[in-house]
């Protein structure tokens, strides 16, 4: 390891600090009584589950720290290219498992607490989840995380840490109801708190120019300042000593004293207005895909993403000062989504007023090393900010911004002329006709960045045809697709043991862990009648626990004899759970209508739906309460019993998820096709042997490829179908059996008919999501899938094989590619010390 360098006795220190901590079964069991007496000030007579879970985080935090240590060190010796990842979101879930299995003690530490009288499963569940984040882009920022380590690039994450996390959703009388996550309570094991790496933040002010040495210079006088302060979360590869760092910023009031505020004499309200600059980062947005122009978002975007690139230019600062030519051989951004778009201005107004350079330099070097995801394609998810806000609180920015826009107009106008209309349908500044001006953030990260890509085949294709097509003409090389993954450590290995370990007894290694497309080799086993009862066996464990999880959760018993049909993710009208639901009473009205010996050939369902609404969103809220008063009823109808039940499962989150997907037989991703970017939790199913239900929309289309059409039910109409029929919207003639099924919610049979009135008139009136149109073609595949389940053997052939057809929607898969073709990064392995 590398020398000890400062005061004091450095070959003394060095040789203390050389050694590393002992992973035998004594030695952990002694690191977590240490932290239970030393660290928590614990006592034999209180060391509950809580608190063994907090010793046996902080045991293996300071395992992690000298991974962390020496990847930090030796990734400063070798210099290679870093990779920076700006995400508002990082769902990260519950580490304890996922450090185990990283650092590879799981088998030391589960003895150790056995032995202290602990079992790690309990323990586990103690944890609360890190909810950072809304849904599928906060976690895909998560699962990036683990292949990046896995994979030993230079590569941080950047985001916030925010004190409350995703509200926590109960269900009061089918309603939802939110509640804060403050996550804190008892401290945080994994991070480090770092209280010497903080940067002055600052808002509102005025900016004036300035000549200086006959340059031009402005100076920007801010009405606000915080300090944005670093907390470190290491985050372990697998497989590999690397360990990488998520920073995340939280807001603490400025050290600067505000002499003007002290002096006007009121000190205590002076000091009360600093200590409100910690609001900055205390909540997390709950709003996914609707972009609300709230200020203290913006502030929360530009607070970050100034934190950030202030550590990353002084790190670069530090290793090579003044020597700007080689920062895009150094630095790589990656902005997830628009939320850290500011950046942009940022980097040129630091790089302008704070490093002297010209703005031609300095526009060269922002444009070599911003790229940016786009994530969705619906107009109300697209961030718009007025001028006027950001005048107010970004002065210095929106001049950047107008500098930025009328040098790339007249770009445009080189290559097209005076073609007006052209030029206001591509201007980062949108010229309202109610005479307001807003910034476009997604043009203002497409001209800075030099690679733009989308989350699955098809959605990289529409955006280059809708949202961006201006600037696909104009510059189409830099338009990529890079296809969401999920990282098969957590979606398979950890949360599904026993299907893990018949995959590697099958396969004869687990070499899958971190190589997924070695999963192929199942396909020669999936006729193989033993092999098949296997599967079915660990697919019963799987249920069971699901089962178990749902009584827990909800109070229903279900019969893990029957189907276990799964619909989890955000409520959302394009994600159309209401197709689901309207199946469900078709389902039920169905079987109430049949003789009992026709009973006698129905499938046993169990559907579940779970996922949270935004705390706004009126409409997702009716169709939890739809999706529960339906519930109610089946649920408690003695004429239907096992034969069909509705759950629905409240607070889903990565936790849940856990162990919801991996009980799964069928699941449902039922888009209107066109709408969903990618999806990701449609791999997770997958790979855990779950059928997929779908519509061609985001990843469903690869995965149908991937794993053959034979395998996946696919239904309804495509993607480039979707605007004429809109538009035939008026001579459209529903399916009868959806008629029935819509005036059977209207004559309150469920209750609550004036309630659910609304929901009744978005699907027979513009029906924008298409769920009439759909409704026959999937009442098809349900078909289908019933009698497909009737035959076992054809049903865990294709569960057997969407499992081993999943080779490709790994993020290691992903991420390999970023690395090669947007960032231009290479690993760099930290050696493994003797
Ligand atoms: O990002 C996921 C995709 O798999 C999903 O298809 C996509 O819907 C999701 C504003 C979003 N798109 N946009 C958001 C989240 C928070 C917010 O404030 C938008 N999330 C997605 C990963 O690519």
């Amino acid at each position: 390891r590398p020398k000890f360098v400062g005061q004091g006795d450095t070959g003394r220190v060095s040789a203390l600090m050389d050694t590393y901590m002992k992973n035998d079964v004594l030695s952990v069991q002694e690191g977590i009584v240490n932290h239970v007496e030393y660290t928590m000030a614990r006592s034999r007579y209180k060391f509950d589950d809580f608190e063994c879970y907090q010793a046996t985080s902080l045991s293996l935090r300071d395992r992690l720290i000298e991974r962390w240590n020496d990847t930090q060190t030796f990734f400063k010796e070798q210099d290679p290219k870093r990779v920076y990842y700006l995400s508002m979101e990082f769902l990260m879930g519950r580490s304890l498992q996922n450090t185990l299995y990283n650092l590879d003690v799981a088998e030391n530490y589960a003895e150790a607490l056995r032995e202290l009288g602990y079992s790690i499963e309990n323990i586990a569940e103690k944890e609360r989840d890190a909810a950072l984040g809304n849904g599928g882009l906060g976690r895909l920022a998560a699962c990036f995380l683990d292949s990046m380590a896995t994979l030993n690039l230079p590569a941080w994450g950047y985001g916030i840490r925010y004190s409350y996390g995703m509200f926590r959703q109960s269900i009061v009388n089918g309603f939802q109801h939110e509640q804060p996550d403050y996550w804190l309570t008892f401290g945080n094991p994994w991070e480090i708190e770092r209280l010497i790496v903080s940067y002055p933040i600052k808002f509102y002010g005025h900016v004036s120019a300035a000549t200086e040495d006959g340059r031009q210079v402005f100076k920007w006088a801010a009405g606000e300042q915080v300090t944005a302060a670093a907390y470190d979360n290491p985050i372990p590869g697998f497989g590999t000593r690397n360990c990488i760092n998520l920073r995340l910023w939280a807001a603490k009031p400025s050290k600067e004293f505000d002499l003007e505020a002290f002096n006007t004499g009121d000190y205590v309200a002076a000091i009360l207005a600093k200590q409100r600059a910690e609001t900055l980062s205390s909540v997390l947005y709950p709003d996914d895909r609707t972009y609300e122009g709230k200020e203290l978002r913006l502030k929360q975007q530009h607070f970050f993403v100034s934190a950030t690139l202030q550590d990353v230019l002084r790190r670069f600062t530090e290793a090579h000062p003044g020597d700007w030519d080689i920062f895009a051989e150094k630095v790589a951004f990656q902005l997830n989504d628009t939320h850290p778009t500011i950046g942009v201005a940022e980097l040129m107004r630091l790089l302008m007023d704070e490093h002297r350079l010209g703005w031609t330099k300095a526009w060269d070097l922002t444009t070599k090393v911003f790229a940016f995801t786009n994530h969705t394609v619906l107009p109300e998810a697209l961030e718009k900010w007025p001028v006027t806000l950001m005048e107010k609180l970004l002065p210095r920015h929106m001049q950047i911004i107008y500098d930025i826009n009328w040098r790339f107009l007249q770009q445009v106008r080189g290559k097209y002329g005076d073609d007006w209309e052209r030029l206001a349908r591509m201007s980062i500044i949108e010229d309202g006709s109610g005479g307001e001006k807003f910034v476009r953030m997604a043009y203002l990260a497409v001209v800075a960045s030099h690679t733009i890509n989308g989350v699955a085949a098809i959605h990289s294709e529409i955006i280059k045809e809708t949202i961006f097509n201006d600037f696909y003409k104009m510059f189409p090389e830099k338009f990529q697709n890079k296809t969401n993954g999920v990282t098969q450590r957590r979606w398979l290995a950890f949360c599904n043991p026993p299907l893990r370990d018949l995959v590697t007894e099958k396969l004869g290694s687990d070499g899958w862990i971190r190589d997924l497309y070695q999963l192929s080799a199942l396909r020669a086993h999936a006729d193989d009648k033993a092999f098949q009862a296997q599967w079915q066996e660990v697919k019963m464990v799987a249920k069971k626990k699901a089962a178990a999880l749902i009584e827990r959760l909800t109070g229903v018993h279900v019969s893990p004899n029957a189907m276990f049909d799964i619909q989890v993710k955000r409520i959302h009208e394009y994600k159309r759970q209401l197709l689901n639901v309207l199946y469900i009473i078709h389902r039920y009205n169905q079987i109430k209508q049949m003789s009992p010996a026709d009973r006698q050939q129905v499938v046993p369902r169990v559907c579940v739906i779970g996922g949270k609404a935004a705390p706004g969103y009126e409409m997702a809220k009716r169709i939890i309460k739809l999706v529960c008063a339906v519930g109610d009823k089946i649920n408690n109808d003695p004429d239907v019993g096992d034969l069909l039940k509705l759950i629905f499962i409240p607070d889903y989150n990565v936790s849940t998820a856990e162990v919801i997907i991996p009980g799964s037989e069928l699941s449902q991703h039922i888009s209107t096709a066109g709408t969903e970017a990618s999806g990701t939790s449609n791999m997770k199913f997958a790979m855990n042997g779950s059928l997929i239900i779908g519509t061609l929309d985001g990843a469903n289309v690869e995965i149908a490829e991937e794993i053959g059409n034979e395998n996946i039910f696919i239904f309804g109409v495509q993607a480039h179908e979707v605007i004429h029929l809109r538009k035939e919207r008026s001579s459209f003639k529903p399916d009868p059996r959806f008629d029935a099924v819509v005036d059977f919610i209207r004559s309150g049979y469920f209750g609550w008919a004036d309630y659910f009135g609304p929901i009744c008139d978005a699907i027979t009136q513009s029906d924008y999501y298409l769920v009439a149109n759909d409704f026959p073609s999937y009442l098809e595949a349900q078909e289908k899938v019933d009698a497909t389940y009737k035959n076992q053997a054809k049903w865990t052939r294709m569960s057997i094989m969407s499992t081993a057809g999943m080779g490709k929607f790994s993020t290691d898969r992903t991420i390999s590619e970023y690395a090669k073709d947007i960032w231009h990064a290479e690993p760099c392995v930290v050696p493994v010390p003797e």
